[in-house]
């Protein structure tokens, strides 16, 4: 039977790349899958330092994010990882199955160890995603182009189970979104992300239309006043055409072709308008759900409780596969 599995962490208000890698696909899912689940996963945000009274909050904002966009709690499962405690259960498991060499190249242990101090949780997270995903015997995981190592860890691993203690998961695939990996508007060498400290780096789908057009204003790009499609050379102007793409699904040649004459502080304009009229409704959703703060507890506790009934199924055979029972 198909599932579709997905999280995003609560480190903060989503943002651009969140949806467009991301969420987007994760409304458009809902339609052609019966069994959608979306975690919040919290454990996977403590993998780097957090202070609790606020991720307590981003938990809630998050919620109220998904939902913004368009996530139905009536077809999706919209639930927080850390209540349901097999998540933690089956990673220590397949902890057990996975080597240190296989984690140490993996690109965000990479970048984010450098960053911090890099605990062990940072180190084995791409193990505890493994765990969500496969406790669910997830078939299909929609992720952004930064998470496909991710997913192939995964898919090792599952295939590590079925080898160690008999065939049992599935192998789940990937289901790309058509968005490439959009960066930061301030550094276009390193990702959009929740936790960027600069402030103008990052467009969040909580942004008031001022904000947008601000941080699109001021995007880094180059002393060339034309638009062009060149990830490698003009990494700033291409993310740009990046979002128009993945905003408008018009392919990266014709929106140069469209873009011909115009110029660059002009273009950075007109793209930052196509974003405030898509985040416009989602902020104003966003907004009025912010105030119903029994409703947000209200979709999680019965997602948690749907999401406890699958997963401690699967765990449970999973302990009698291992040897616990
Ligand atoms: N820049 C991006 N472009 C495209 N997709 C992206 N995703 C994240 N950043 C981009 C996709 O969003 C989903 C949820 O991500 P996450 O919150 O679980 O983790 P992350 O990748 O670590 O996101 P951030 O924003 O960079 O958060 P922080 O700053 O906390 O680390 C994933 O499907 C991801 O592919």
């Amino acid at each position: 039977e198909p599932r579709v599995f997905s999280g995003i962490q609560p480190t903060g208000a989503p943002h651009l790349g969140n949806y467009l890698g991301a969420l987007q696909s994760w409304v458009q899912l809902q339609n052609g899958y019966s069994s959608v689940l979306y975690s919040i996963v919290d454990l996977h945000s403590i993998t780097v330092p957090q202070d609790p009274e606020t991720l307590r909050q981003s938990i809630l904002n998050m919620t109220a994010c998904l939902l913004a966009c368009g996530i139905n709690p009536d077809r999706s499962c919209i639930f927080q990882q850390s209540q349901v405690a097999e998540h933690a259960e089956l990673g220590w498991i397949l902890n057990c199955l996975t080597s240190m060499p296989r984690l140490m190249h993996l690109p965000q242990w990479k970048i984010k160890s450098q960053k911090n101090e890099g605990s062990v949780g940072l180190f084995t997270y791409p193990v505890l995603q493994a765990a969500d995903i496969l406790l669910y015997k997830s078939t299909h995981v929609p992720v952004g182009d930064d998470q496909v190592q991710h997913l192939e860890l995964t898919q090792d691993t599952a295939r590590k189970f079925n080898n160690t203690y008999g065939d049992f998961f599935p192998i789940p695939v990937a289901l790309m979104g058509t968005s490439k990996k959009i960066r930061s508007l301030r550094d276009p060498s390193v990702k959009m992300s929740k936790s960027d400290p600069q402030k103008l780096a990052t467009v969040h789908l909580t942004d008031t239309p001022e904000d947008i057009v601000l941080k699109f204003r001021k995007a880094v790009t180059d002393f060339t006043s034309e638009v062009t499609y060149d990830p490698v050379l003009r990494p700033g102007v291409s993310n740009l055409v990046s979002i128009h793409s993945a905003m408008t699904g018009l392919g990266t040649e014709d929106i140069v072709r469209q873009s011909r004459g115009i110029e660059t502080a002009q273009y950075k304009l007109l793209v930052a308008e196509m974003v405030v009229e898509k985040l416009t409704p989602i902020r104003e959703e966003f907004q009025r759900l912010q105030g119903d703060v029994g409703y947000l507890k209200n979709v999680l506790n019965s997602g948690a409780q749907q999401a406890r009934e699958l997963a401690s199924s699967v765990y449970d055979d999973v302990c009698k596969m291992v040897g616990f029972r």
